[in-house]
């Protein structure tokens, strides 16, 4: 046992495991397995979700690492119909904008691929919106302003884990950003100090749901190793 000198609270790594190499490389492999058949689906079933599902995942969320552990992020759940209609139309107007006259040809040419238009029924088919919030500054029980360090690289990362999350109990999630998405803080009642990230559309895929026929790159187009 080492003598704790620091000069902040501590507490031993308890939960830690380390697994022997095969075992490592085993979990490895069943988890890439697992991820890799992940797609953003857009075909949503409106089949019901149970409420603790989407709370567990988000209990997974909260785990990321964040600056200075300030936990930057706020996640709105909307399971109900008037709202995701209000989401819905207010998403659409923006779409229609984005789509006819603020988006690039080059946008539009890379976006192709994918055949995603104005039309966005998935917002109110699928049993739920969570909207996810990035927080600039936190606000004490006084009312007085906590600063918040990194909190798109933080929110970033609580969003990669909540899709993991809803991935891995066999949930489909589409992450939609209509641009701009303040509509989000007056349909759901968030101060203006925290900024919409994103509006990750989850439920069960369509029964006869489709996706792009695009592919993944491959590990040498996107690594690079520096071994001296
Ligand atoms: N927000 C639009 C356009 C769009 C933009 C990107 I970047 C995408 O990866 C997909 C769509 C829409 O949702 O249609």
């Amino acid at each position: 046992m080492t003598a704790s000198n620091k000069d902040h609270p501590t507490i031993p790594l308890h939960k830690y495991r380390e697994y022997p190499i095969e075992e490592m490389r085993d979990r490895l492999d069943e988890f890439y397995a697992d991820i890799d058949r992940r797609r953003t689906v857009r075909d949503f079933s409106d089949r019901a979700v149970p409420r603790d599902i989407i709370e567990t995942a988000l209990k997974a969320a909260n785990t990321a690492p964040s600056g200075a552990n300030l936990q930057p992020w706020h996640f709105a759940v909307v399971s109900g119909p008037d709202t995701k209609r209000k989401i819905r139309e207010a998403a659409e107007v923006e779409e229609r904008e984005f789509y006819e006259h603020r988006a690039s040809q080059e946008w539009l040419a890379a976006l192709a691929p994918l055949g995603t238009d104005d039309k966005k029924p998935f917002l109110e088919t699928a049993p739920y919106l969570i909207a996810v919030f990035l927080q600039k500054f936190g606000e004490l029980p006084d009312g007085r302003k906590v600063k918040h360090y990194y909190p798109a690289e933080s929110t970033g990362l609580a969003t990669g884990i909540l899709i993991t999350a809803l991935h891995r109990a066999g949930l489909a999630t589409l992450t939609h950003t209509p641009s701009p998405m303040k509509f989000l803080n007056e349909i759901l009642g968030r101060p203006k100090s925290e900024r919409p990230f994103l509006l990750l559309v989850t439920g069960y895929p369509a029964d006869d749901a489709e996706v792009p026929d695009i592919r993944r790159k491959a590990l040498d187009d996107f690594t690079s190793w520096v071994d001296d």
